[in-house]
């Protein structure tokens, strides 16, 4: 990783970050790098997990000359505490916005919203006939509110496992009853989670770890699973279509609105609200050419993937989008979201606007979106913003040239369709060995990083190595920006991985979605072990994270890591203060659960790393070079 201070060349790869940056610093506007420097060296007790406020004889932090709590707890149970806390904080944020899906779809199932729409009829007959909901001669409506019943009991202590268990193949399921993780009620994982780690409970830190795995779990294979599901049935399933990225979509003569956030049930409103002719034409009566939408972060991945919206940037570009000066309004929802956006918007015109009462932001201006307000509020924001226009300073804007074109929406339904229905010609390939493995590289930008070093070239050398590379979240927008996420990459890839995505007509790096959407790479797993009849944990795949800094990110990684997939990540979680818990999360996991974490911040041998390990399991699976 990066040391702390940097020259602006240092911070990002990117030429319309470095002249954000540039223009910040003139301006004397702080980002997060700045912000970094404040804050650094981190705690070491903190930065190596042993650090415990769980309850008031402590604060503790242990060492070798202090080496246990006041209650007696030791190195190895206070981190793998604070990890499980960790690991409860990503999968409640990913679950809790799958519940707010579930209760859009609960609200249109029960005629109690003109605002949203069943898109997807198809996919919610299937979804529903899937998990064994009748379907056959009842209304569509009627399914559904069988089927969001359905979902909010995945959430409770209702089931003795997930509904989406029937996509685990067998082994897995096995290995996971035998260890005891198999996930039951989604919240329910979390609340025990949160139990277990209160003073005098869970002190045996393997056992521990253990939970946070189930816990992960819950969220990859039903928190998520179900946000994908739902919004594709609500939104559409996406399917591949052209979009632009960088802060060049970004426009000079229209209005510009930024989302950013996670769920679509707000940001597909305020799509709907901008091409309001009405408010089109209010937009040109103040002066404005149009209304301009672009996003930021993973709401914007869920508008690309399905609407083609352009991309602004990913999480380390959200500041540096306000200092164009060319921002009327950002609304957001939740998550990943910098409290220093209200600051930032301050020194322009920038007006920042949340919407969901779990998510204020103090200095914003809040415009609560309910299931039945949706359109209402969508349109009073873009009204808001087209008032802010007359006050953009024209003089002070700056905006980088130049959007890259990328393609997006390859969902596992696009996919099946391209490969005439089933999985079989992709197993081919990857038989032949012309596509020799496949890895997701999902996640953040961290301000530790040359922002996008990492994400970028491991992606560039994996599939110059014949891997398939998977995308989602913030790795997305930096894989687009790069030229890797159209179909004219195939140059840079590999004979093999070049010949098959060529014949598709197809990158060899496939945006998937937002950081949600990484079920539907559990899924496309699971298919492939169950064609194959092994375990998800045979095939030649990884996963990666390279430039993380999230509890959902590390919610991702572990559950991946759980259902049998090797994860790479950039930097290890707070936990090397216990020998117990990193050697598990290293090594350990891997009898357990046939896979396990591996650390390595330089991208180059990273991409060794992980190739290292799909020879092995196509050695495991018989396969050649
Ligand atoms: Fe957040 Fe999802 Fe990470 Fe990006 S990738 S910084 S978690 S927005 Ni999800
Ligand atoms: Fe200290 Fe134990 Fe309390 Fe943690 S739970 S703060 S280690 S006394």
């Amino acid at each position: 990783m990066a040391k702390t201070i940097q020259t602006i060349e240092e911070k990002s790869i990117w030429e319309d970050a470095r002249q954000m940056l540039r223009r910040a610093e003139k301006e004397g506007i702080e980002t997060a790098w700045d912000r970094l420097v404040q804050q650094t060296p981190h705690c070491s007790f903190g930065e190596s997990g042993v650090c415990c406020r769980l309850c008031t004889m402590g604060p503790c932090r242990v060492s070798k000359k202090a080496p246990l709590g006041v209650c007696g707890a030791d190195a190895d149970v206070i981190v793998a505490r604070n990890f499980g806390r960790f690991i409860a904080g990503g999968s409640a944020g990913h679950s809790d916005h799958g519940r707010d899906c579930i209760e859009a779809l609960h609200a249109v199932a029960h005629g109690e919203t003109d605002d949203y729409t069943i898109k997807d009829e198809a996919k919610l007959l299937r979804i529903a006939a899937e998990l064994g909901i009748a379907v056959d001669g009842r209304g569509v409506l009627e399914v559904a509110k069988d089927l969001s019943e359905l979902f909010f009991a995945n959430y409770g202590s209702q089931l003795e496992e997930l509904s989406f268990l029937s996509r685990v193949p067998a082994k897995r399921k096995a290995i996971w009853r035998n260890l005891g993780i198999t996930p039951r009620g989604v919240d329910r994982e979390i609340a025990e989670m949160m139990h277990r780690t209160h003073m005098g409970c869970d002190n045996d830190a393997a056992n521990t770890m253990l939970h946070s795995a189930r816990t992960s779990l819950a969220d990859g294979w039903a928190g998520s699973m179900i946000a994908t599901e739902v919004s594709d049935i609500l939104f559409g399933t996406p399917s591949p279509r052209k979009s632009l990225a960088n802060l060049g979509v970004i426009k000079k003569d229209q209005v510009n609105i930024l989302v950013h956030g996670h769920n679509p049930i707000v940001s597909e409103k305020i799509v709907e609200a901008v091409n309001d002719p009405e408010l089109i034409a209010l937009a040109k009566e103040k002066g404005a050419a149009g209304i301009n939408l672009a996003g930021l972060c993973c709401t914007g991945n869920e508008l690309m993937m399905r609407q083609g919206i352009p991309m602004a940037g990913n999480h380390l570009m959200t500041e540096l989008a306000i200092v164009t000066g060319a921002v009327e309004l950002i609304v957001v929802d939740y998550q990943c979201i910098m409290p220093s956006l209200v600051t930032v918007g301050n020194c322009y015109h920038t007006k920042m606007v949340t919407t969901a009462d779990k998510a204020k932001f103090a200095g914003a201006e809040h415009v609560k979106f309910e299931m039945d307000n949706g359109m209402a509020q969508a349109k009073k924001v873009v009204r808001m913003a087209i008032d802010r226009y007359a006050l953009r300073d024209q003089a002070r804007v700056e905006i980088p040239e130049g959007p890259v074109e990328l393609v997006t929406g390859f969902s596992n339904e696009f996919l099946l369709e391209a490969l005439g229905g089933t999985v079989t010609p992709l197993l081919d390939a990857i038989k032949a060995g012309k596509i020799r493995g496949a890895v997701a590289i999902v996640g953040c930008n961290n301000p530790k990083y040359q922002q996008d070093f990492c994400n970028v070239n491991l992606t560039r050398e994996l599939i110059k190595k014949d891997i398939l590379v998977l995308v989602t979240g913030c790795v997305t927008t930096a894989a687009g920006k790069a030229g890797l996420l159209v179909p004219e990459a195939i140059e840079m890839a590999g004979p093999g991985l070049k010949e098959i995505c060529g014949s598709l007509g197809i990158p060899p790096v496939l945006h998937m979605g937002s950081c949600v959407d990484n079920a539907r790479i559990l899924q496309l797993a699971a298919l492939l072990a169950d064609e194959l009849g092994v375990d998800i944990s045979d095939l030649p795949l990884a996963g990666s994270s390279p430039e993380w800094y999230s509890e959902k990110a590390a919610a991702i990684g572990t559950y991946c890591v759980a259902s049998g997939i090797y994860t790479h990540l950039g930097h290890p979680p707070n936990i090397t203060g216990s020998e117990v818990v990193t050697n598990l999360a290293l090594t350990g996991l891997d009898e357990l659960v046939g896979a396990c974490f591996g650390i390595e911040p330089d991208p180059f041998k990273a991409a060794e790393l992980i190739d290292e390990r799909i020879k092995l399991k196509r050695r495991g699976l018989g396969l050649g070079e």
